[in-house]
């Protein structure tokens, strides 16, 4: 590849110039912003095991009263792309929050996307647009771009859950912004009552719901029961996987972020293909070892790793005989609107 001009090959004088004007020679960058074949990537392979987080969390709810929180989460911070930048990939945020008995975080609404994944305790409630939605272990629960939501805590044990975000992408967009309300009336109705069977919807008076995001609540007793008939169904399939959709349509549920949960078969070793989004995956069920590029990490109950875009992952189940489930959230729904998504298949390590 030929080599271009650098910035020191410019006489001093002209480069002022440039700056006075606010003006900046594209071709000592050119190779940089386009480097050949692979994209460069800031994110790093990271792991978060919840064993050594958890304490940290906890102490947070001695530290730090509800009142000084109001969303009382430690961020996992990918370190390539500088902790306080609050990111684990270009477009995913994720924060361990903690809901402690009888606490209330108050309802608000902002532009980015989050959904919850239910890590620990029972009692708690997300309200999202007037809809209660139980939190129990597994859980996937949405609070999709601008919509009201709010949680609260019945029960007497700590609650944890997993916050899965597009926070830095909006961001970056200059387009993030929150508003605080009131507490919510509770509506009647449940999307995960509506849309209980995958394949029949409700058409009442023959109209489909025109509501952007009819279902708000996936439970994991439907997704881990769908994903074990899949695997009994398709004994020879080698990826037993879901993804989580709008059921009346098909589409990714939210707009940027992608969701999925993954049975591992007992043993199974299982190649992901390489593609443009990075990746999160968080263990709901079992032992697993994540190989993602040269670095394995050796995943227990309710811990996290990332992945970057452009990498090879494989994913081994270390029960012998014992499905494991993992949770899955990538950027391709963003790649895809951007026009960048790849598949480039199955690499080695
Ligand atoms: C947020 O609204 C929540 O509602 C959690 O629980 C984490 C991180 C950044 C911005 C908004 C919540 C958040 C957040």
């Amino acid at each position: 590849m030929q080599a271009l001009g650098r910035l020191e090959d410019l006489p001093q004088a002209y480069r002022e110039a440039l700056t006075a004007q606010n003006l900046v020679p594209l071709w000592p960058s050119l190779r940089a912003v386009l480097p050949p074949h692979v994209p460069s990537r800031n994110t790093r392979p990271i792991h978060w095991a919840y064993a050594a987080l958890r304490p940290l969390l906890m102490q947070a709810g001695e530290l730090t009263p509800m009142e000084k929180a109001e969303r009382r989460v430690l961020v996992l911070a990918n370190p390539g792309h500088g902790l306080e930048n609050m990111k684990v990939s270009p477009a995913i945020y994720l924060g361990m929050q903690l809901l402690l008995p009888g606490e209330w975080a108050p309802s608000h609404r902002h532009t980015p996307n989050a959904v919850r994944m239910v890590i620990e305790g029972e009692g708690a409630y997300t309200t999202v647009d007037g809809e209660r939605c139980p939190m129990q272990r597994g859980d996937l629960i949405l609070t999709p771009t601008g919509l009201w939501h709010e949680h609260e805590h019945t029960g007497d044990q700590p609650v944890v859950w997993l916050d899965v975000l597009d926070l830095p992408i909006i961001y970056y967009a200059e387009a993030s912004y929150g508003v605080e309300g009131q507490r919510q009336a509770i509506t009647p109705g449940h999307g995960e009552q509506a849309y209980i069977r995958g394949g029949v919807v409700p058409t009442p008076l023959f109209e489909r719901s025109p509501r952007a995001y009819p279902m708000l609540r996936y439970p994991w007793a439907d997704a881990r029961a769908a994903l074990l008939a899949l695997g009994a169904d398709q004994p020879a399939l080698e990826a037993v996987q879901v993804g989580y959709v709008n059921p009346e349509n098909g589409h990714d549920p939210q707009n940027n972020l992608g969701f999925y949960a993954l049975m591992l078969r007992p043993g199974q070793s299982l190649c992901l293909p390489v593609r443009s989004p990075a990746c999160v995956f968080h263990l709901i069920e079992g032992c697993v070892d994540a190989l993602v590029g040269g670095e394995t990490f050796a995943l227990a109950e309710s811990d996290t790793c990332c992945a970057p875009g452009y990498t090879s992952v494989t994913l081994n189940n270390r029960q012998p005989d014992q499905p494991s489930f993992v949770f899955i959230a990538d950027e391709s729904p963003l790649h895809r609107k951007l026009g960048v998504y790849e598949n480039r298949g199955l690499q080695s390590q």
